[in-house]
């Protein structure tokens, strides 16, 4: 028997520092990788998800041969239907000691790679993704020691663990571990926002972009506008762009909303993370000496910093501590149908439609809108939990059920009842008046509570809070927001509830 080993490589595993491509030997090993039916369509993905994914999962593949090494490789239009069909089918070409993968970033692959073993009769090694800065075992001995679960501890252990903005004597950069407080501000078209460079398309990529054109009729997307980075060298490149033009700005409008622009100063970098064409450590580290360097202030390289090395690292953590249980908490019983105008935004609500239109167009939103625009709604409507989980897994490029579930069940919709989030992101029109600028051309005014032209954020805000005034009575951090309601009188309560019942229907409902 030869002791070459099969070494299976996903399409959110491209990078050389993945571990089953570690002592993999050129000319002995085969590495596989596959195009197959079941990834491509699990959820309705975004045709720029994909079509990143293929392109990316392409060029890997070229990058690996010119190292030397033998890739089988599986395009689309050969049919294959599963991952396994595809592992089996090399087991029954070739003679292999065994088959080597790195482990899949979402419970349902790994529950199938757990029967590998027994249905191929083979030694099947899964690997820990050691791309990740904290390992499973690692997040849950530092949770064991938690009752409840916050991030902001995770985080300075992060920074320590890994010399992150730290000074010689272990005391964060500038005296303080968050800068949060100066990252909030609303956007009144205070400065220009840079012009994105288009990316140069191969022939590879082009080539991918007219199969998922023509493969995917029915999925959102618009390839036209298809700019994302599908090799390490783009992926760098548009991290090397976004410390020239965008971090100096970031920090500053993080939290900020613009008609004019879907990604303002974001770094658009995260979907390269997550599929392995940057590295999470290297990244931060970048992005550290743009701050040392004097490129931006300190509050936007650690707002930044705060996402990749402690938020990210985090959530997954916490999704699998908690699966396969997490994804079916509904801690509000939320379960109205998602409106069909979710997959195509068109609704009356202004902030709403743009950020929609943008995620279904670009498979790319940025954490406000998809944080405080979307998800705020989704939440104060009531939107079935399950079903808005996913459609953000389906439209976001950088969406994979580790990153997604997390964020949307536990951050977005509170749905785990405060498992990672202190009290639920609910706001009314208010927030998104005071944090953008869509307000002012939308038909609603967030001024308006009641009555023809009131912001739907508003109404449904309250009544999202008297629907759920026992459940939300123990959160310290919503106490003045309840009292609010409760000083109200019993005419004014009755009117915003009758007219958010009615918004429910108009909006919420079918039609919007
Ligand atoms: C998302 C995705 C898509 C669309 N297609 C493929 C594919 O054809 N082959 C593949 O290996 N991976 C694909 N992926 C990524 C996987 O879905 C991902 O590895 C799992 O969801 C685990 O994170």
């Amino acid at each position: 028997m030869s002791d070459a080993k099969l070494i299976l490589v996903l399409g959110d595993q491209l990078s050389l520092q993945n571990p089953a491509l570690n002592g993999a030997r050129a000319g002995v090993d085969t590495v596989l990788m596959a195009e197959v039916g079941e990834e491509a369509s699990y959820v309705r993905h975004n045709r720029h998800k994909i079509a990143l994914i293929f392109a990316a999962m392409r060029h890997f593949r070229d990058q690996l041969r010119d190292a030397g090494h033998v890739v089988h490789y599986y395009e689309y239009e050969q049919g294959v239907t599963s991952l396994a069909e595809a592992v089996e089918a090399e087991l029954s070409r070739a003679n292999f000691s065994g088959v080597v993968v790195c482990e899949p970033g979402e419970y349902r692959l790994r529950e199938a790679m757990a029967g590998w073993q027994e249905s191929f009769g083979i030694d099947v090694d899964v690997l820990d993704d050691r791309r990740f800065l904290c390992s499973i075992d690692e997040f849950n001995t530092w949770a064991d020691g938690y009752k409840s679960l916050r991030m902001e501890y995770f985080y300075r252990n992060m920074r320590k663990r890994y010399g992150v903005l730290l000074e010689a004597d272990g005391e964060p950069c500038g005296g303080k571990w968050n800068y949060d407080q100066e990252n909030r501000k609303g956007w009144r078209n205070q400065v220009e926002v840079p012009a994105r460079r288009s990316l140069r398309q191969d022939e590879i990529t082009r080539e991918v972009l007219a199969l998922v054109e023509n493969a995917f009729p029915d999925n959102p997307g618009d390839l036209a506008q298809f700019n994302y980075a599908v090799t390490h060298s783009q992926a760098q490149a548009q991290l090397d762009w976004f410390c020239e033009h965008g971090l100096g700005n970031f920090g500053t409008y993080q939290d900020a909303l613009a008609e004019e622009s879907p990604w303002m100063f974001h770094s658009l970098v995260s979907m390269y993370i997550n599929i392995g064409l940057l590295e999470p450590l290297a990244v931060c580290q970048q992005v550290e000496q743009a701050w040392r360097d004097g490129r931006c202030e300190l509050a936007a390289a650690e707002g930044f910093i705060r996402q990749v090395l402690g938020w990210r690292e985090y959530i997954r953590g916490v999704y699998w501590r908690f699966m396969p249980d997490y994804k079916s908490k509904n801690h509000f019983d939320a379960r109205r149908s998602l409106p069909e105008w979710f997959w195509t935004g068109d609704t009356d609500m202004r902030c709403l439609s743009q950020a929609l239109k943008q995620s279904l167009d670009l498979g790319y939103g940025h954490h406000i809108q998809r944080l405080m625009v979307i998800g705020n709604f989704a939440l104060l409507a009531g939107l079935d939990v399950e079903e808005v989980c996913d459609w953000y897994l389906a439209v976001y490029v950088d969406a994979f059920e580790w990153v997604e579930l997390p964020n949307t069940l536990g951050m977005a919709l509170h749905a785990d009842g405060g498992m990672m989030a202190s009290k639920p992101y609910a706001a009314s029109g208010k927030y998104i008046q005071k944090q953008g600028n869509h307000c002012a051309a939308c038909h609603y005014s967030p001024a308006k509570m009641t009555g023809d032209g009131a912001c739907p954020y508003n109404s449904l805000y309250w009544r999202f809070i008297d629907s759920h005034l026992k459940a939300l009575e123990g959160n310290g951090r919503m106490g003045l927001v309840l009292n609010n309601w409760k000083k109200r009188s019993e005419a004014d309560k009755a009117a915003i509830l009758q007219w958010a019942d009615k918004v429910l229907e108009d909006v919420a409902g079918e039609g919007a």
